[in-house]
């Protein structure tokens, strides 16, 4: 699959879940801006069909390369971030959950669901929109995995898909400043994710980022109970030059860390 046919059919499987992000998107295009994505990112179950080592050989199949590589320990989670020759394409930050650190109770939920994912479930880019593949979970063990990771909670109710979609604020032509574009978003009514303050990192670091608070929907658990669940949120990302003058084009634990949380439920 090429990279460009890969991001239409992620991108149109992401605002299903995510209206606000197509809303957003279409609030920029209207005042004359093109829309760059600077990421997407994706969340999976490690040691599992669909972890990491096995998701990744898909990415390589579109031109993408591997270029850092990361760890959240209160998360329980390592990440791997990829970028692409074309620089027009989004680079790709993948993460995955460390089970074996979660306690023996999240271990149990978290081993069937996984055991009911097929081994040769990677067969193609299209699992990066596969959602779940395995069947829905009680609402006593969605409560259970939300208690010790929200990530997992997640995951679980939304499966394999782009959790956020990033504006590249570099490439508008009207915004200079990160606070412009959430001032315009907070005047629009949306609700940005204020953990750590709204602008995640800084110039000093060479990145700021900020994003919404995911989008919600009813979810109906395995046992009919209905609950409000977070599906996937969109990000807005500026970076800066390095001393070199190139841009920096990675990712920072301490801001990834928070941007996380545009996912909580409350
Ligand atoms: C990924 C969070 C990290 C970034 O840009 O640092 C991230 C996630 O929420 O799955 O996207
Ligand atoms: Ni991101």
């Amino acid at each position: 699959m090429q990279a460009s046919e890969f991001f239409d059919f992620l991108w149109q499987n992401y605002i299903e879940v995510t209206p606000q992000a197509e809303q957003i998107q279409e609030m920029f295009k209207g005042n004359g801006e093109e829309v760059i994505n600077d990421h997407v990112a994706f969340r999976t179950f490690a040691h599992s069909p669909v972890s990491l080592a096995k998701l990744e050989p898909q990415l390589e199949s579109m031109g993408y390369v591997a270029y850092g590589a990361f760890r959240f320990e209160a998360k329980h989670l390592v990440a791997r971030c990829y970028k692409h020759a074309d620089p027009l394409l989004p680079k790709i930050f993948l993460s995955e959950l460390l089970t074996e650190e979660l306690p023996q109770n999240c271990q149990d939920i978290i081993g069937k669901l996984v055991a009911e994912i097929p081994e040769d479930a990677v067969q193609s880019p299209a699992i990066f929109w596969a959602k779940r593949l395995w069947n829905t979970v009680s609402s006593e063990d969605y409560e259970t995995l939300l208690e010790h990771s929200e990530y997992a909670a997640w995951l679980a109710t939304m499966g394999l898909q782009a959790n956020h979609f990033t504006v590249s604020i570099n490439q508008l032509n009207n915004f200079t400043s990160i606070e412009e574009v959430n001032q315009l978003l907070l005047d629009e009514g949306y609700t940005l994710n204020e953990v750590g303050g709204l602008v995640k990192g800084s110039p000093t670091l060479f990145l700021e980022q900020s994003s919404t608070m995911a989008d919600k929907m009813s979810f109906t658990f395995a046992d009919g109970k209905e609950k409000t669940i977070s599906t996937c949120f969109y990000e807005f990302a500026r970076r800066h030059e390095m001393p070199n003058g190139e841009l920096f084009d990675s990712f920072i634990e301490g801001n990834a860390d928070k941007i996380f949380d545009s996912t909580n439920v409350q």
